[in-house]
């Protein structure tokens, strides 16, 4: 089962709905909508990590969700913490926070992987090369991103962080472009190989819109968002970040009917028996017998 992170940026700038929820008050109430509309986790972020977005020191950063966490914890919505900064993430987890979540993979913070050793929650680790605003270069992006991320694993156990509360996203979007991304998508099973979750996190992004026509809204990035979730899933994907939780708790639900349909299906017993005894007779169609369908040689009057 795919779980579904519902995004609540509380920053005056990110990406897609920077400055919607910089109200306290505003912001849980999103969050707990998130929660009824299908969110496993409201996943509450307050530092923007659009390119070209200015740092944000770590007072004002809790300033801004620390009180969204308390309120979201008290209406018993599950949050993720979406910080680099191990202070925010400490108070974030004393206040009822389940998940810690850090675009850095905890390269940013020292203290990060010390932090989630000791207390043992959920903790997931996004490959950001450098940290870079724009695209790095990449001989075999795949490799080298599974490569960097089981070297972030390896590392995060070593300090004593239990590998089964290890989530890694390959962070697309981050120092990366389209065709990376793409690639990345192509390519999540190989992640699963890690031996920990995996994350995805596509909702609205540059590269998703680049999909549809220059003029297209925000908005209008979520169904083929949607899409991505189902595949994700289809990919065996820990979970997906998102901004329209509704648009893909309606993919998940095709997704895990469709492959219930596929584990529930018993070939009936007569048409296989039936089918056997074709076989023997030799009557199956062959690649010799079967009726030419190629254009060029259908006759079209
Ligand atoms: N993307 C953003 C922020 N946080 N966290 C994870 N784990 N994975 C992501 O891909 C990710 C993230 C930036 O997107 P936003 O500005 O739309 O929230």
């Amino acid at each position: 089962m795919t779980r579904l992170l519902g995004i609540l940026n509380v920053t005056p700038d990110s990406f897609s709905d920077g400055g919607v929820w910089e109200d306290t008050a505003a912001a849980i109430d999103r969050g707990v909508e998130l929660r009824e509309l299908g969110a496993d986790y409201v996943d509450v972020g307050g530092e923007s990590t659009r390119p070209g977005a200015a740092p944000v020191d770590v007072d004002e950063e809790r300033r801004r969700v620390l009180p969204v966490v308390a309120g979201l914890a008290d209406r018993r919505v599950p949050v993720s913490i979406d910080t680099m900064h191990a202070e925010v993430a400490r108070a974030a987890i004393d206040l009822g926070a389940r998940i810690v979540n850090d675009v850095s993979g905890g390269l940013a913070d020292p203290g990060m992987a010390p932090l989630i050793a000791a207390r043992e929650v959920p903790y997931i680790a996004m490959h950001w090369r450098g940290g870079a605003d724009e695209p790095v270069r990449h001989d075999d992006v795949v490799a080298e991103v599974r490569a960097e991320l089981k070297a972030r694993v390896a590392e995060l156990i070593v300090f004593g962080v239990d590998p089964a509360r290890l989530i890694v996203d390959p962070g697309l979007g981050f120092a990366k472009d389209g065709t990376h991304n793409w690639a990345l998508l192509g390519h999540l099973e190989e992640f699963a190989g890690l031996g920990a979750g995996v994350l995805v996190g596509a909702s609205r992004k540059r590269f998703v819109g680049e999909l549809l026509p220059p003029e297209a809204s925000m908005e209008e990035r979520d169904t083929p968002s949607a899409i991505i979730t189902a595949l994700a899933a289809r990919s065996g994907a820990w979970g997906v970040r998102v901004h329209d939780v509704a648009a893909s708790r309606r993919a998940l639900d095709v997704w895990e009917r469709w492959e219930r349909g596929a584990q529930d299906y018993r070939a009936p017993a007569a048409l296989t028996a039936g089918a056997a005894v074709e076989a023997e007779r030799g009557t199956e169609l062959d690649a010799e017998s079967a009726v030419d369908l190629r254009p060029e040689t259908v006759a079209t009057s």
